[in-house]
């Protein structure tokens, strides 16, 4: 809690957020580092700072860059359905994997640390493809381990590289580690808090869940330590009051993940294989592959997709042609998503829908902007133009 810090971390915390400039906010913050106490109550707020450091670094670099007329390699822009970056030690086959898996064109070396800027490939599943990006390898004590993990953050899934020439325990609970410290949790929450600063009116709580360890003055209370003095905080299913800290601060966001046993080929793999899976605890699914054999690798593009949790549509105008590529949106979406993915207008203007394939009772079902869609459903949108 920020209200026990001591005045000088406070003093710096306030530095930071007068601070005008990347470089300044980048030196309040080292400061604050280093002065902010290092027990329980205080970690999140640390993790917070970690990683705004991290991000204000990527943005210093981005800026520097732009002002020579580059861009930061370090920044992928999505293609595809999804973008899933491949997170892993060096040399645990992450770009054999994108050769193995895609057209593109990679570079594979037994010498470690040969991708340091991210590689990419696509990767076709049925009639959509996912986009495949190699993060640069971790290790302790290499330096560009938070640009990584940026990638990471920024994508819609991540799939943990693990060699099974080495031990496969051991660089998961790494991996894993070095994501939940910057706020990058693999486990789905069972529950989820939504803070919305307001200008003024207070601090609302709107409760449709339950708060395990606390309860609505709790919350206001730690708002207030916070100086959030107009938010609406919203809260479903099930959360603890970490789980609010950390949504004040930012600082837990949940990824979807997999798991991918590489060089399921050598000597001793499958021993290893049943090792890791007698005390893996996740709830990730875990793939075995090997990249130089191709084994199992037919499995990710389905695993992903179930994983990702999407749906592909297929718009058609009346008295028109299916659309052969589909849009792709996620589960539980509704016509009035279908609708404002293709254009506003359609939406302003949205009259019915009709529905052929799997959510439509009968083919060619009227329905409106409430229906939810599933994956294979034909659409076609009636609207005022
Ligand atoms: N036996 C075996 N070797 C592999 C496999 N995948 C990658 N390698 C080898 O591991 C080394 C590192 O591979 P690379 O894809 O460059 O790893 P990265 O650093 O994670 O991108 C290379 O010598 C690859 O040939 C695999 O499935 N089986
Ligand atoms: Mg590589």
């Amino acid at each position: 809690m920020p209200a026990n810090l001591p005045p000088e971390a406070q003093a710096k915390l306030a530095e930071y957020s007068e601070a005008r400039t990347t470089e300044a906010k980048i030196k309040a913050l080292e400061e604050f580092l280093k002065v902010a106490p290092k027990h329980k109550g205080a970690e999140n707020l640390l993790y917070w700072a970690k990683r705004r450091l991290a991000e204000l670094k990527e943005e210093l670099e981005t800026e520097r860059r732009k002002k020579k007329g580059g861009r930061n390699p370090f920044v992928v822009e999505k293609e595809g359905a999804a973008q899933v970056v491949l997170f892993g030690i060096p040399n645990s086959g992450k770009s054999s994997i994108i050769a193995a898996t895609t057209r593109a064109k990679v570079e594979v070396s037994p010498r470690p640390y040969t991708t340091l800027v991210p590689a990419t490939g696509m990767l076709p599943f049925e009639d959509i493809q996912f986009q495949l990006v190699e993060a640069p390898g971790v290790a302790p004590g290499v330096n560009w381990i938070h640009r990584s993990i940026g990638l990471v953050r920024n994508a819609d899934a991540v799939a943990l590289v693990i060699d099974l020439s080495l031990n496969p325990m051991k660089q998961y609970k790494y991996l894993k580690e070095l994501l939940e410290e910057s706020g990058i949790s693999l486990k789905k929450p069972e529950g989820k808090v939504e803070i919305i600063k307001e200008r003024s009116g207070g601090v609302k709580v709107v409760l449709l869940g339950e708060i395990l360890d606390g309860d609505v003055d709790k919350v206001k209370e730690m708002l207030r330590a916070y100086r959030l003095h107009s938010a609406t905080v919203k809260i479903y299913g099930k959360v603890t009051m970490d789980d609010i800290e950390k949504a004040i601060l930012g600082t837990s966001q949940y990824k979807p993940s997999i798991i991918l046993l590489n060089k399921a080929d050598v000597p001793g793999a499958k021993e290893k294989v049943e090792e890791f899976l007698k005390s893996y605890d996740g709830e990730a699914p875990v793939l075995v592959v090997s990249a130089k054999t191709k084994e199992g690798l037919d499995k990710l593009g389905p695993t992903l997709f179930e994983l990702l949790e999407l749906v592909r549509v297929y718009t058609k105008k009346p008295h028109g042609d299916i659309a052969d590529k589909p849009l792709v949106l996620k589960k539980g979406a509704k016509v009035r998503d279908v609708a404002k993915s293709i254009h506003s207008r359609m939406l302003e203007g949205f009259k019915y829908a009709k529905i052929w394939g799997p959510s439509a009772k009968y083919p060619g079902e009227r329905v409106g902007l409430d229906h939810e869609v599933k994956d294979g459903d034909i659409i076609e949108i009636h609207y005022k133009g």
